[in-house]
């Protein structure tokens, strides 16, 4: 039997053919500090909830998959000094009866099981610098290219390799969208300086690449990169002084394997004293409205 406990919202909501949005707990537990991660957990399932769609939060507890958390689950999400799970993780995690929070890839491996097509997070893992040498490149990048499901992000993080992590996803096969854009966002900031080649206009053209997906039979999911508008978006000095500051930190620290994500993630707040940790939550919330959208888009198209 499938070690899967789908939450009965979750399940009612698919049943009945109404949009339901995935959100991974990782960004919960490792991307944001206390105690405003769980202030934020809270509030993106309650944007949705506000605009109709179901919120599935991912995770593994006790040795069970996740999808959908009750108010206290989320709190140990939260609170707790859980695992950050990865797909290769999952078995192990299962089979121990641990607990942990789920990465991009290990939540796009969980929605899709629950029969969850649309997710929305922060931004995805990719291809680090250094990766000609290191090997660092996310599972976030081959699990996209592998499990059906439509992600909202607003791009990738510029601690990362941003035109290698474009061209892994090009080889790897995976549709990537603009989501009223034509540039590749970098996380806090909107433009990466990447072009490209295709753009969205709205809720209804993702669902209908959704649907177009589906009847290709193709195995891929597709990212959709939705920039903060510039108005928002974190001062580009601010950013790249921490930027280099964190990446030299890490390289001092001789860090690698699954610390390296939250390290970086974790020092850029700190040196922008903050700033960046608002502008990473209306990033969140801007990537959860349109994933809202979509998922009430393909509920409505497949009705
Ligand atoms: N990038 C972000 N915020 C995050 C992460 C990535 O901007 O919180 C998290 C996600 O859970 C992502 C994971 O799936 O880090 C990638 O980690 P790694 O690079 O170790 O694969
Ligand atoms: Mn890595």
């Amino acid at each position: 039997m499938l070690p899967l406990d789908v939450a009965p919202e979750v399940a009612d909501a698919l049943a009945d053919g109404r949009p339901v949005v995935a959100l991974e707990s990782t960004i919960i537990s490792h991307g944001l500090p206390r105690p405003d991660n769980l202030a934020a957990a809270r509030e993106f399932e309650q944007i949705l909830r506000g605009g109709g769609v179901t919120p599935a939060t991912v995770a593994v507890l006790d040795g069970r998959l996740k999808a959908g958390l009750t108010p206290p689950e989320l709190e140990r999400i939260a609170n707790e000094d859980v695992a950050k799970l990865s797909v290769r993780d999952l078995p192990i995690a299962l089979g121990r009866g641990d607990s942990g929070a789920t990465t991009v890839a290990a939540t796009s491996f969980v929605a899709n099981l629950a029969g969850v097509r649309v997710f929305a997070t922060g931004g995805l893992g990719g291809v680090h610098r250094g990766a000609g040498e290191t090997f660092d490149e996310s599972a976030d990048l081959t699990v996209l290219s592998e499990v059906p499901i439509t992600v909202v992000s607003a791009g990738v993080k510029s601690i990362l390799d941003i035109g290698a992590t474009l061209e892994r996803l090009e080889t790897l096969s995976v549709p990537v969208v603009g989501y009223r854009t034509a540039r590749f966002p970098s996380f806090w900031l909107t433009d990466s300086g990447h072009d490209l080649d295709w753009s969205v206009d709205g809720p209804e053209e993702v669902a209908a690449v959704m649907a177009a997906r589906d009847a290709l039979g193709q195995s891929a999911g597709i990212v959709v990169a939705n920039p903060l508008p510039v108005a928002e978006q974190l001062d580009p000095a601010v950013h790249d002084r921490a930027l280099d500051d964190a990446l030299r930190l890490a390289d001092e620290q001789g860090l690698s394997g699954k610390d390296v994500t939250p390290f970086l993630l974790q020092t850029i707040v700190e040196l922008t004293g903050g700033e960046s940790l608002a502008v990473n939550l209306d990033i969140a919330r801007n990537n959860i409205r349109v994933a809202g959208a979509i998922a009430t888009a393909w509920a409505a198209r497949t009705a």
